[in-house]
């Protein structure tokens, strides 16, 4: 059933490309029957009309198995809509087929594309497209400008391999960019790519909100910000979380995985790394030559790369700009669940853990905040605006400017279970740091909370603060309960 229906699609398709193909035959320098004698390939008379399998990030089209040009009709759609950026924050993405980035594109060298630009009748602005993978003015954008409601239709033929940006270039082409205009498209060489057992699309882009990072709601675009260049989000494919808890990527021990990486900026470049991973390979900025042995990448703003690594042993492996504070501040920040056997050889794990005197603490001490004299609470209102501050300067980053944490990283503090249900022991972790695995509203984390240098008054002044925030259930602290709480603290 499902194939003489597309047998028939085909069918009609070939008839409308044919009458293209006319029109197109007397600016086009090549014929298809030139292309297959340049291919060096047993290539069919007639080019058969294909139609291009799109997926959504992190999923890839299959490899092209075919050995020969064809022509690929792609059908891409541009829509606008709501969609998730971070938890409780929302912001309307401009998309290429429905999500940020756009439809992944996987064609062949040599390849004759009939390129149709639908923009969705519910669309507010008029768009277009710019393949990095095409010879000719403005990369299609001259020829696709599409209002909503429209269709457009041009063809090119994909004379470069490589792994190539494609964008939104309608004025204002930065603010189209910064709502997600962007995808990739992988011009597949002749001779096909190294078989690998798992491919993935990622691609990173900023974003620029009023609302700074966390502020819920619907978002505005701050073109403020953005021309600035100081995003409030930096993520992978489109949006905080997009590729960590559930959506993380997987892999088996032994195996050999493939990212396409793209960066749609529109200002950043990326310095992409995957942390506990070295590339084997990386095909630099999406191109022919392969460099080896790579740690850190850079892929440019409205560029790409393709790397290459083995899973080794299992772990969890973060994908991050490792321009570190948008990993762990603005978003920037995925992983790879390797799941397999250990092999202690490659990676040991701990051995030894043990008391360092002349440093004192396993745990790891932040530095001192700079206020000199810590200024002392008398009531709890005072109590709650000291707090406020000290939890912008030393809780913040990790715990999120609305204590809604980091899913996998930092707990959140707001509504915290194991906050609310044990205030003594919570106090006993800021003043102590902690480090092993607990449980926080049903999720686990397993990492270090450093031992911050504060004061008993800071510690009553700050958990006052939270306990009184976010939902969390009240009440003052005092520095004589966190003096207690300290000398009865064990975990
Ligand atoms: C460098 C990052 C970092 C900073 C800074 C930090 N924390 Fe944490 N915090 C963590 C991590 C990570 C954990 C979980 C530790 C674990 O997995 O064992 C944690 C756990 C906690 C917990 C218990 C779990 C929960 O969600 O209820 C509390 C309470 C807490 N932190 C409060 C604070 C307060 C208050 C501050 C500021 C005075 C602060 N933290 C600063 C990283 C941080
Ligand atoms: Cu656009």
């Amino acid at each position: 059933m499902k194939t003489s229906t597309l047998t028939k699609v085909v069918q009609l398709l070939a008839i409308g490309i044919y009458s293209i193909g006319i029109l197109s035959s007397c600016s086009s320098q090549t014929t298809p029957a030139e292309a297959a004698t340049q291919t060096n390939e047993a290539a069919p008379k007639e080019m058969p009309t294909i139609m291009a399998e799109l997926t959504d990030a992190p999923n890839v089209p299959a490899p092209i198995t075919r050995k020969h040009a064809a022509k690929v009709v792609v059908k891409l759609e541009v829509t606008e809509v709501v969609k998730k950026m971070a938890d409780g924050v929302n912001y309307t993405f401009w998309t290429f087929g429905g999500s940020v980035p756009g439809k992944f594109i996987r064609i062949r060298q040599n390849d004759e594309v009939e390129f149709h630009l639908m923009n969705h009748p519910d669309s507010k602005n008029p768009h277009n497209i710019d393949l990095h993978a095409v010879s000719g003015p403005g990369g299609g954008a001259a020829s696709t400008f599409t209002a909503p409601g429209q269709e457009t239709v041009f063809s090119f033929k994909a004379l470069n391999p490589g792994l190539y940006v494609y964008h939104c270039a309608t004025a204002p082409v930065g603010m189209h960019i910064a709502n997600g205009m962007y995808g990739l498209i992988l011009v597949e060489p002749e001779a096909g790519l190294p078989k690998v057992d798992k491919e993935y699309y990622v691609m990173q882009g900023d974003f620029y909100t009023k609302g700074d990072f966390g502020v819920p709601g619907l978002q505005p675009f701050d073109m403020q910000k953005a021309l600035d260049e100081n995003p409030s989000y930096v993520v992978f494919n489109g949006s905080v979380g997009a590729l960590t808890g559930d959506n993380a990527l997987t892999a088996k021990v032994g195996e050999n995985i493939r990212l396409f990486v793209g960066n749609g900026g529109p200002n950043l470049i990326s310095s992409f790394h995957v942390i506990g991973e070295i590339f084997d390979k990386v095909y630099a900025e999406g191109g022919s030559t392969i460099n080896e042995n790579i740690q850190t990448t850079l892929v440019p703003a409205g560029g790409a790369a393709i790397t290459e690594f083995k899973a080794d042993v299992p772990g969890n492996y973060v994908l991050v700009d490792h321009s570190i504070f948008r990993a762990f501040n603005k978003g920037a920040l995925g992983m790879l669940k390797v799941e397999g056997n250990e092999d202690k050889k490659i990676y040991s794990g701990q051995i030894v853990q043990k008391i360092y005197q002349p440093e004192g603490s396993t745990v790891q001490e932040m530095p001192k905040s700079k206020a000199p004299a810590v200024a002392l609470a008398s009531n709890k209102d005072m109590r709650l605006e000291l707090g406020k501050t000290l939890y912008a300067q030393n809780c913040q980053a990790c715990h999120q400017a609305e204590g809604q944490g980091i899913k996998g990283a930092f707990p959140p503090l707001a509504k915290s279970d194991y906050l609310n249900a044990d205030v003594n022991r919570a106090i006993g972790v800021v003043a102590h740091g902690l480090e092993g695995q607990i449980k926080v509203n049903g999720e686990l984390y397993n990492s270090t909370m450093p031992k911050l240098k504060l004061s008993d008054e800071e510690i009553a002044n700050v958990m006052t603060y939270v306990l009184n925030t976010w939902g969390n259930k009240g009440g003052e602290i005092t520095p004589a309960q966190v003096g207690k709480a300290k000398a009865n603290f064990k975990h």
